[in-house]
């Protein structure tokens, strides 16, 4: 079977790690349970694409304390599809994706998102029942550049509610599909 690894990244807090347990396990972690992730965590599951091919994911989660910089470099490295996250209420790890983690990608791996590489990537846009539709709307106008720039395709989701992770799972197998590795 083949296998394929996988990132999360972004800044610490916006839910990536809720949102691993949650894809791999099915539940939201209790807040209490959630310590910060140290250094860099993985999980494998198992998925379908869309055409029937079993792929093995390794999802990487990296905890985001600059001193496991290290960590972060080796999760980089070979990775052929990921997920970049943001959270909703804090605008500025939206603005950290471009200034720190996906210069952080480019010099850590072969890829380059300008350059076609960008579709290899989902922008999540986490937390969403914390916003009002309206500030949604806001939002929705600050990614457009990021899919104009690196056609980063967002998807607003909240990992504590469940709200639109089936979508963002079904348009990841898509892409895990284009991506899996030669055998
Ligand atoms: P990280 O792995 O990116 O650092 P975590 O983020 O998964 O550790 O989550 C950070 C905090 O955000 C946690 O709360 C978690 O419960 C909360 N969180 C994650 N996703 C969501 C979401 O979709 N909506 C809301 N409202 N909260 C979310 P604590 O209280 O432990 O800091
Ligand atoms: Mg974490």
């Amino acid at each position: 079977m083949a296998i394929l690894k996988a990132v999360i990244l972004g800044d610490t807090e916006c839910g990536k790690t809720s949102f691993a347990q949650r894809y791999t396990t099915g539940n939201f972690p209790d807040p209490n349970y959630l310590r910060t992730t140290i250094g860099a965590s993985f999980d494998t599951k198992k998925v379908q694409t869309p055409s029937g091919t079993e792929v093995t994911l390794s999802l990487w989660d990296f905890g985001g304390q600059m001193r496991f910089i290290d960590h972060l470099k080796t999760m980089i490295r070979g990775a052929a599809v990921g997920m970049l996250f943001f959270d909703v209420s804090r605008l500025h790890t939206l603005d950290n994706l471009e200034s720190y983690w996906i210069p952080a990608i480019e010099e850590n791996s072969n890829l380059n998102l300008k350059e076609g590489d960008g579709e290899r990537f989902l922008l999540v846009a986490n937390k969403v029942d914390l916003i009002d539709a309206d500030r949604i709307d806001y939002i929705a106008n600050e990614v457009h550049h990021f899919l104009q720039t690196y056609k980063l395709e967002t998807h607003f989701i909240s990992a504590k509610t469940g709200m639109g992770i089936e979508n963002l799972d079904m348009r990841f197998l898509e892409i895990i599909e284009q991506f899996i590795p030669n055998q």
